[in-house]
């Protein structure tokens, strides 16, 4: 199932241990994808671990790529977030060139999909990784979203609150701007009303963190998500 048309996907940390029948439920879930990622602890074996054992399912299977090392074939997709709010080169474009110049001759483009990200909660890991010390206001996120749609023409635009419930209000400001990039919504999501309320705005809705706290409620925000139509 092409990515683009995603309502649902549940991000997977390589760093957290996840049981079989566990692993076994979400793959099973219905969610349309699922992006293997994280930032911290990623490694080449806990990402290999994982693809082996989501292969044994259909489920599409997307690796985000925050380290070179980790990276190996057999995902269906390469998400490759560009931090669009960060303060430091390296996480907008920096490793992106250090990648290129190494395997940019052998890499399959088809597969790769472009992410502009604007981390909108400065006390998650991302964000401190990645140097973002500020909030963006909603004049600075619709200047984000104009940016990944017209000036980069990026096929994603991610509003990453990871860990904290987002603003509404401000994911409606940045969808009202985009039509040819897709919005990703993530962060904070921990229940089927959450996931609903933001599935009415964002295209894509990501759920995390609640799959290693509650898998129960995790699995309630796919029908929840795919039971609501894009409002915006
Ligand atoms: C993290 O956007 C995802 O990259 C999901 O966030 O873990 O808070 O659900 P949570």
């Amino acid at each position: 199932m092409d990515y683009k048309t995603w309502r649902h996907a549940f991000k997977i940390d390589p760093a957290k241990k996840l049981s079989d029948d566990d692993l076994e439920a979400v793959a099973e879930s219905g969610t349309d994808g699922i992006i293997i990622g994280g930032s911290d602890g990623v490694t080449l074996e806990n990402v290999l671990d994982l693809l082996a054992r989501f292969r044994r399912f259909s489920v599409p299977l997307a690796l985000e790529v925050s380290t070179v090392e980790s990276v190996t074939p057999g995902f269906d997709y390469y998400f490759i977030p560009t931090i669009l709010n960060t303060t430091d080169s390296k996480w907008l474009n920096g490793l992106h060139h250090e990648a290129l110049r190494e395997y940019g001759h052998m890499m399959n483009f088809d597969e790769i999909v472009t992410e502009g990200y604007c981390i909108l909660n400065p006390g998650c890991t991302a964000a401190k990784l990645t140097g973002v010390n500020t909030v963006p206001d909603e004049e600075d996120v619709q200047a984000y979203a104009r940016m990944a749609e017209h000036l980069f023409s990026l096929p994603v635009f991610y509003m990453e609150y990871s860990g904290k419930y987002g603003d509404p209000q401000l994911v409606k400001a940045a969808k009202e701007l985009l039509n040819n990039t897709r919005l990703f919504y993530g962060g904070g999501i921990r229940s089927a009303e959450q996931a609903k309320e933001m599935a009415a705005i964002a295209d894509t809705v990501i759920v995390g963190n609640i799959i290693y706290d509650d898998l129960k409620a995790a699995l309630a925000t796919v029908s929840a998500v795919k039971s609501v139509p894009l409002s915006v």
